[in-house]
């Protein structure tokens, strides 16, 4: 199988993350790609490529352009204004506020883009957010143009990221974006399957009101797991989109027969839609040692996965997403691109 990956997005380079009311070394770190790229190496998956440039219009498609500039300016407009630290949110148009208004002041603007308070926008992060946007769309068009299967190393991740709103260390969508090229390149219908632990809000809030884009998650109950405020069972898109959004909420602690089951009624619905595209946004954080998550996938249930997601017989392209059990992230993710082309675990 093909694999995108840019040096690139190792410039994202972030020192702070909010997690437990203490300021720590992000989850996300650029060591997530190099461990994995390693192991791709180890087990000759097949060929790395880096992908070219697209530009901004492919983002534009999916992003509001007053976030895509805020997103460009925001560290140099945080520096100017004499912060000490990197830039974090503090404050939001909360419920009890009006919330239209985009205020004149980097910290209020931070505010009204943000989503969560745990990811910080530092030096790199917009060049690193747009090479990895970069790796999707090349991931994307090699699938689109040859039929066969490819993986995109994406980093930073990007299901949590709305049109308008970064936040879970997402600042682009990929799979959203990838989804969207696919469907300008003349895909009638694509399919997502999300199956990070995590719910992708984003995608979500993206396609709601789409007929086009089917959205399918599994993760983790968002009453007591991150993101809390979206992937409820009952969140089934709207308008035209109504039916074509998918969530199965799971509890923590949930095992992989049970999460397999899960994935079987997932795959139906998938396979009742027909798409000619699958777009799976591949978070490894469902795996038992993932210090942030509560699924309890061992290394060899990523073969099992693999094979299954091969079962749709669909031209595939899987997105890097989430996956924070640093030493064992390759291992996982290999394992997942291997049960696909039928191959064995390591
Ligand atoms: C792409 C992705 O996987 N993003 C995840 C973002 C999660 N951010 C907040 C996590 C809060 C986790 N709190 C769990 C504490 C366990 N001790
Ligand atoms: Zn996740």
């Amino acid at each position: 199988m093909l694999t995108f990956h840019s040096d690139k997005t190792s410039l994202r380079q972030a020192n702070t993350e909010l997690h437990d009311g203490v300021l720590v070394t992000p989850f996300e770190s650029p060591e997530r790609v190099a461990l994995i790229l390693a192991h791709l190496k180890r087990s000759q998956l097949g060929e790395i490529r880096a992908p070219h440039a697209y530009g901004l219009a492919p983002v534009l498609a999916i992003h509001d352009k007053g976030y895509v500039d805020f997103l460009e300016s925001c560290w140099q407009r945080w520096q100017a204004a004499g912060h000490a630290g990197e830039a974090m949110v503090n404050i939001w148009p909360a419920r009890t506020m009006c919330g239209d208004r985009i205020p004149e002041a980097i910290s209020g603007q931070l505010g009204y883009y943000a989503l969560a308070a745990e990811t910080s926008i530092t030096q790199g992060t917009f060049d690193a957010a747009m090479a990895s946007k970069d790796v999707a769309l090349a991931a994307v068009s090699h699938t689109l143009s040859s039929g066969k299967p490819s993986f995109g190393l994406c980093r930073p991740p990007g299901h949590h990221a709305a049109s308008d709103q970064f936040g879970g260390y997402c600042f682009f969508n990929n799979a959203a974006i990838a989804a969207q090229h696919a469907r300008d390149a003349g895909k009638t219908r694509v399919a997502i399957l999300d199956v990070d632990f995590h719910h992708g809000n984003g995608t979500q809030q993206i396609f709601y009101d789409r007929e086009d884009v089917l959205f399918v998650s599994i993760h983790g109950d968002p009453a007591v797991t991150f993101p809390y405020y979206a992937g409820y069972a009952d969140e089934i898109g709207s308008g035209a989109g109504e039916g074509f959004t998918v969530n199965y909420p799971l509890p923590p602690g949930t095992d992989v027969t049970t999460w397999l089951a899960t994935l079987d009624q997932a795959m139906a619905r998938i396979q009742a839609f027909d798409p000619e595209l699958l777009v799976v946004s591949l978070g490894v954080d469902i795996f038992e040692g993932d210090p942030i998550s509560a699924f309890t996938f061992k290394s060899e249930d990523f073969v099992t996965l693999g094979e299954r997601l091969a079962q749709l017989k669909q031209p595939t392209t899987f997105l890097m997403e989430g996956g924070y059990a640093v030493e064992d992230i390759g291992v996982n993710v290999v394992n997942v691109l291997r049960g696909f082309n039928g191959e064995k675990a390591e």
